[in-house]
């Protein structure tokens, strides 16, 4: 394989840790601090994870580590979407165990949880962990979204790791990922079976957060790489001054990526959908909200500027939401062949016609035709609209146009419309990590082996003050459970990991609240650039706005 010139370098990057890990491990002891209660629903949490709850929480700190320098065999898994610095976290745990004790072992599950039920994986060695240090992806052993969570995987996952004396899995992933991490800790608690599990915050979407978790790792990277994109499609926007570009980012439910590439390039618009449900806005106030940009920015002769539109938003829009459950409905079991043997897009539209209720078909009417295409067309194996599929940023563009062309019926607009689309997500999925995610990441991974040597379970391996430079960062652990509350999924109360949503009395928010009606009518683009991995750490070692605003910096 040739290796491009910035990979060579990066296989020379020092990630830094923090400080009170740079004394190497024999050097590193725990500080307890309080047992721990979960954020909500204590009693119902306790019940159902009697053996993990109300554990304490753990710094670590300097000191002589009296922990058990035993043989130790970890198993590792990457789980759910890619996210940089996936392969850090790997040679963080990698280089901790080794430096423990040169006989200790790292397996990696391959492709996700289903790599441990399946006993697929491969036995780390330095020769293969160098060639993935400080590069993006989660190629060392592929990832995956199969769930761990029925008994049965339980128990195949049990006798795997007995198989191979594993007595440790470290599960790298998002909170659906961390919430099963939980019960399986606590499965291997309840069954002696003296196996520990502890987990790793991953997502780019940055909703596994919380007051103990700063934010999920790849965040950082993902958002830096979308915002250097639009910050170059702003200048060109600028320079030739004839074309809006829509733009679609990724983030699955919450919105905090676009806030993020918002706070780093003051586009003119940016919507939150968290903001779109509190206020129940529709499609229709939404294009109104938009429309109303473009037509002072004609008024003032720029037919330019940029739009961020977040990936999960139409699920957002309470009358979209709607629409999309009707059509589950409408479409539930045998009634999906009876409509897709219907032969043309006409027989279609009058079988949903006559299927969804009049306000919801009123909604559907007003969609641009390739959106309605996609919701009956793009399903999922349970019959289900895959909403993710859908161009939100082509649905936003056709109904802004709409809107400005029944101004221009009536004189209220005299611009120019043309429109560009882009969808960017996994253009940053995979980027070479920022210098804060490659410092993370290994600090996360490093981390979750002190876990492992001092013998703690169902614990997320935790790194904080993230704002400060990695020599201040501070290194323990925390309860998963503490985490947890009961929430209704799929018809039943499950206990799980709370998904953070933008909170709209959030600092970041608050920020982009008060700057968003300049930005919307004034071109007031600011340009990120590239990731800096060289050169003075006020551009090499920046974190996000989102959390420079959140610790008040
Ligand atoms: P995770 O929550 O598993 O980290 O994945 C998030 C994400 O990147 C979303 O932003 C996006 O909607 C989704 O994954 C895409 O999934 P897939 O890779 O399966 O297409």
């Amino acid at each position: 394989m040739k290796l491009s010139p910035l990979q060579i370098s990066r296989y020379q990057y020092n990630p830094k840790l923090p400080g009170m890990l740079r004394h190497g491990v024999s050097e590193i002891c725990v500080k307890e601090g309080e047992a721990t209660q979960s954020v909500a629903d204590q009693e119902k949490i306790k019940s159902l994870f009697p053996n993990t709850y109300g554990k304490k929480e753990i710094t670590f700190q300097k000191g002589h580590n009296n922990a058990s320098s035993k043989k130790q065999i970890v198993g590792v898994i990457l789980s759910g979407g890619q996210a940089p610095g996936g392969h850090n976290v790997v040679s963080g745990l990698y280089d901790a165990l080794k430096s423990a004790n040169k006989e200790n072992e790292l397996i990696g599950f391959l492709g996700g949880p289903s790599g441990l039920i399946e006993d697929k994986y491969i036995v780390f060695t330095d020769e293969y962990i160098d060639q993935y240090r400080n590069t993006g992806g989660f190629d060392i052993i592929g990832s995956g979204r199969t769930k761990l969570e029925t008994q049965e995987q339980f128990k195949i996952a049990e006798q795997v790791c007995k198989s191979h004396n594993i007595n440790a899995i470290v599960i790298i992933g998002g909170d659906d990922s961390n919430t099963n991490a939980a019960v399986l800790a606590e499965y291997f608690a309840a069954n002696n079976s003296n196996i520990q599990v502890i987990g790793c915050p991953k997502t780019i979407d940055g909703d596994l957060k919380n007051e103990d978790i700063e934010c999920s790792f790849g965040f950082d990277t993902a958002t830096k790489t979308y915002s250097e994109l639009i910050g170059n499609i702003e200048r060109d926007a600028n320079s030739a001054k004839k074309y809006w570009h829509f733009i679609k980012v990724m983030g699955r439910s919450a919105s905090h990526v676009a806030l993020e590439c918002a706070l780093e390039t003051q586009p003119n618009i940016c919507l939150i959908s968290e903001e779109v449900a509190e206020k129940k806005m529709s499609l229709s106030e939404i294009a109104d909200y938009i429309a109303d940009s473009v037509n002072e920015r004609a008024n003032r002769g720029m037919n330019f500027g940029v739009a961020i539109i977040p990936e999960g938003v139409v699920e957002f829009v309470p009358e979209f939401k709607k629409l999309i459950q009707e059509i589950n409905e409408l479409l539930a079991g045998s009634k999906a062949n009876e409509f897709n043997e219907l032969p043309t897009w006409n027989d279609k539209y009058q079988f949903i016609e006559k299927g969804l209720s009049e306000q919801s078909f009123k909604v559907f009417e007003a969609l641009p035709q390739l959106v309605q295409q996609q919701l009956f067309l793009e399903r999922d194996p349970h019959g289900n609209v895959q909403v993710s599929l859908i161009e939100s940023e082509k649905l936003f563009s056709a109904l802004v146009k709409d809107k400005l062309m029944e101004r221009k019926a009536k004189g209220l607009y005299k611009g120019k419309f043309s429109v560009l689309h882009h969808f960017f997500g996994y253009e940053g999925r995979c980027a070479f990590p920022s210098n804060f995610d490659a410092d993370y990441c290994y600090s996360l991974g490093y981390n979750a082996f002190m876990l492992i040597q001092y013998g703690y379970n169902g614990y997320l391996s935790k790194v904080s003050n993230l704002s400060k430079p990695a020599e201040e960062w501070v290194a323990g652990g925390m309860p998963i459970t503490k985490m947890m509350n009961i929430e209704r999924r799929h018809g039943e109360d499950k206990p799980v990991i709370r998904k953070a949503l933008v909170d709209l009395n959030g600092k970041p928010f608050k920020y982009f609240e008060e700057h968003r009606q300049i930005w919307a009518v004034e071109t007031s683009f600011t340009f990120p650039g590239a990731i800096q991995y060289y050169g003075p750490s006020e551009v090499c070692d920046l974190t996000t706005r989102t959390l420079a605003l959140e610790k008040g910096e």
